[in-house]
């Protein structure tokens, strides 16, 4: 009779994904779940996570250029299999109502701005020059990511890698001073720019005070280094098409504190398992 009773609640619970699964709710993937949801035959599907930079760059993207998408987030911490065989299991992956997956978030954001010319924000300037500048902006300040990778990878425990990171606060920092006041390539909206590199600037917003993460900040000295970081952090969150999808910041929390009491030398990978209770609390 249990038997029956759970038998009845499983069918239940996979009718209601099936149905959810060609809608534009949210869905948030079981961990270690090996069951390809069925492909959305009406949108197109973001599968990702909410704190992954990566994935963000193109939340943002598809925001403001008003892209309609279903958004699944991954367990990366125990991934499922189809995920695995398709790209190592990195998110994010978009997949079309036609049952293509891509990826490379680079490659998915373009597929938006394409789709949406002539709708929403010019993340790219019209002007053909003044896109060619910011696409060099950009290419600049990829060569300034390094120290943050490994500020991340190393957990900010590493004094070295820490202080490694002042020249790229610097940086960003001369960058958004110029932009006095207006977004980074001193346009009155967000461009390709914002959406690439807000990513990993939030996530140093969100380390202030009580975060775990707070000493990276203290020891590089981010109020005098990164003193207009946050600022900029939130004009990018309060900008009305980013409020919905900006990183979650009850998640970060959770994430960065799973990660300093992860096991040494492995690396935490994000897990879905805060996700529902901080999709509560946001923005
Ligand atoms: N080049 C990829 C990088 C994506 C990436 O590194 N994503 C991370 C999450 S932030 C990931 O999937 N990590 C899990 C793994 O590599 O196993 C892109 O731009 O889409």
């Amino acid at each position: 009779m249990q038997q029956l009773a759970a038998m009845s609640c499983t069918v239940m619970s996979l009718r209601k994904l099936l149905r959810h699964s060609q809608t534009l709710d949210q869905i948030i993937s079981e961990p270690n779940s090996q069951d390809k949801l069925e492909v959305n035959k009406n949108h197109l599907r973001l599968y990702e996570h909410n704190l992954c930079p990566f994935c963000t760059r193109v939340r943002y993207v598809y925001a403001l250029k008003e892209v309609e998408y279903q958004n699944v987030q991954m367990d990366l911490s125990e991934k499922a299999q189809w995920h695995v065989d398709f790209n190592g299991g990195s998110t994010p992956v978009l997949e079309t109502p036609a049952g293509d997956l891509i990826k490379e978030s680079a490659v998915i954001a373009q597929v938006g701005i394409e789709m949406n010319a002539g709708k929403g924000v010019d993340v790219i300037p019209k002007d053909p020059i003044q896109a060619a500048k910011m696409r060099l902006q950009i290419e600049e300040c990829n060569t300034w990511m390094m120290p943050i990778y490994q500020v991340y990878g190393s957990r900010g425990e590493d004094p070295e890698k820490v202080k490694n990171l002042i020249p790229t606060l610097q940086k960003f920092n001369e960058l958004i001073k110029k932009a006095d006041g207006k977004f980074m390539f001193g346009t009155d909206e967000p461009t390709l720019l914002d959406c690439w590199f807000t990513p990993f600037l939030e996530t140093f917003t969100d380390w202030r005070a009580p975060n775990v993460m707070n000493n990276v900040l203290v020891e590089s000295e981010y109020d005098v280094n990164g003193s207009e970081i946050d600022a900029y952090v939130n004009r990018m969150r309060s900008h009305p098409k980013l409020k919905p999808v900006y990183m979650n910041t009850a998640a970060a929390a959770k994430h960065w504190e799973r990660t300093r009491g992860w096991e040494k030398g492995v690396k935490c990978q994000l897990t879905v398992s805060y996700l529902a209770e901080a999709f509560k609390s946001h923005p």
